[in-house]
């Protein structure tokens, strides 16, 4: 099964203030450069209505909620991770084998535990979220089926506070009306290709010739959508291991040249991205800073050490120097910058990399 959190950021401060639940609500991340800039991060299901979502612009949103009682609110990650943390240990507990795909998204691999029974899992979907809501306050939405694939868009076909079963049987029925969006990994771009050659639902797409789709696509896309069309799906569901980086990026008030400038808001995202990796007891021995000009082009540099350390003044010092050396090599004007540590290996096992991915 999959399960997914509704409206997850809105949700969240609904739960916080109760008050706010029947009016629309939008979860913002402000750029900080105007009172208005930025964009939505999430809303909830009443200020959907009104056709604000995820991406759009914060002026936007407002000019559509303009005549109503609105509630704009900035995102507050650190209040989001204590929620996702608190029911991904939930869900965890209620799964054969478990995999967070997300903040508030996760595979619950349960074929054991109902032995393979669709209505056993159903019931078991029932306590998940009843659990859920008892002790987090929050509604979800679950989709059942064979794989993977199947379980992501039954869960979304019923949202919010749905639950989607899919059984085998019920495959074709079920996937043959849906548009082709509705498959993870087709977007605009592809929906637009794919409308060229009179392919709108998931059904007309398995009546297409796989070869054709692979002279359009490429072997992997077009093979994956040929499989994905009929709901064939191996992917097991498997426990992510540590990540390969942590990283953090931010706008700067203003654009600038200015070394101190940078460094000063780059020492912040060092502090934020030093606490993650505490937190996770990795160690790191790459350290990468990014920067995004005014002109949108994209700078970055890495330097990466003999021994693995966790060393905060280290981290700091190496992002200073890559800075100044980036400044030193460019005329550029910053308008984003970003810090990264990776090459990451567990604390207690100093001698494992976690990825064999080298230099960068
Ligand atoms: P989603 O699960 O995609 O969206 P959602 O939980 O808000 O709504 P739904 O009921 O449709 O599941 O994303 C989870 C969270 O991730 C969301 O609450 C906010 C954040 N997010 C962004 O910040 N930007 C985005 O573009 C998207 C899609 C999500
Ligand atoms: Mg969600």
């Amino acid at each position: 099964m999959l399960v997914d959190l509704d409206y997850f950021f809105a949700q969240s401060e609904e739960r916080r203030n109760p008050s706010i639940k029947d009016k629309p609500v939008v979860v913002c991340v402000y750029s900080g450069r105007t009172e208005d800039s930025g964009a939505v991060s999430t809303a909830n299901y009443v200020a959907r209505k009104y056709g604000v979502k995820s991406g759009i612009p914060i002026s936007l949103a407002k000019q559509k909620l303009k005549d109503e009682d609105a509630v704009f609110l900035p995102v507050d990650k650190k209040f989001y991770h204590q929620i996702s943390d608190n029911i991904m240990e939930i869900l965890r507990s209620h799964a054969d084998v478990f995999e967070q795909v997300g903040i508030d998204e996760a595979y619950l691999d349960v074929t054991q535990r109902t032995k393979s029974d669709y209505q056993q899992a159903e019931n078991l979907a029932e306590i998940i979220r009843a659990d859920v809501l008892a002790q987090e306050q929050l509604t979800c939405s679950i989709g059942i089926g064979p794989n993977k694939l199947v379980a992501k868009i039954a869960a979304d076909v019923q949202k919010p506070d749905g639950l989607t079963v899919v059984k085998p049987h019920e495959l074709n029925v079920f996937l043959s009306p849906l548009p082709v969006r509705r498959l993870v990994g087709i977007g605009k771009i592809i929906e637009k290709k794919l409308e060229a050659l009179g392919v709108r639902t998931v059904g007309q797409l398995a009546q297409v010739d796989v070869q054709l789709l692979v002279d359009v696509f490429g072997r992997k896309l077009g093979t994956y959508f040929h499989n994905a069309s009929r709901g064939i799906d191996d992917e097991p569901v498997q426990e992510r291991g540590e990540p390969e980086s942590v990283s953090r990026i931010s706008t700067l008030k203003n654009d600038t040249k200015e070394l101190t400038d940078i460094i000063d808001e780059a020492y912040k995202l060092c502090d934020e991205v030093h606490a993650r990796l505490l937190k996770r007891e990795l160690l790191y021995r790459s350290v990468s800073i990014y920067l995004v000009a005014g002109d949108l082009s994209v700078h970055s540099r890495s330097k990466t050490f003999e021994n693995p350390t966790r060393n905060l003044i280290t981290f700091k010092e190496t992002v200073k120097e890559l800075f100044e050396k980036l400044l030193n090599e460019n005329d550029v004007v910053a308008r984003r910058v970003g810090v990264k540590l990776s090459n990451l290996t567990k604390k207690e096992n100093q001698q494992k990399p976690l990825t064999s991915f080298f230099g960068n």
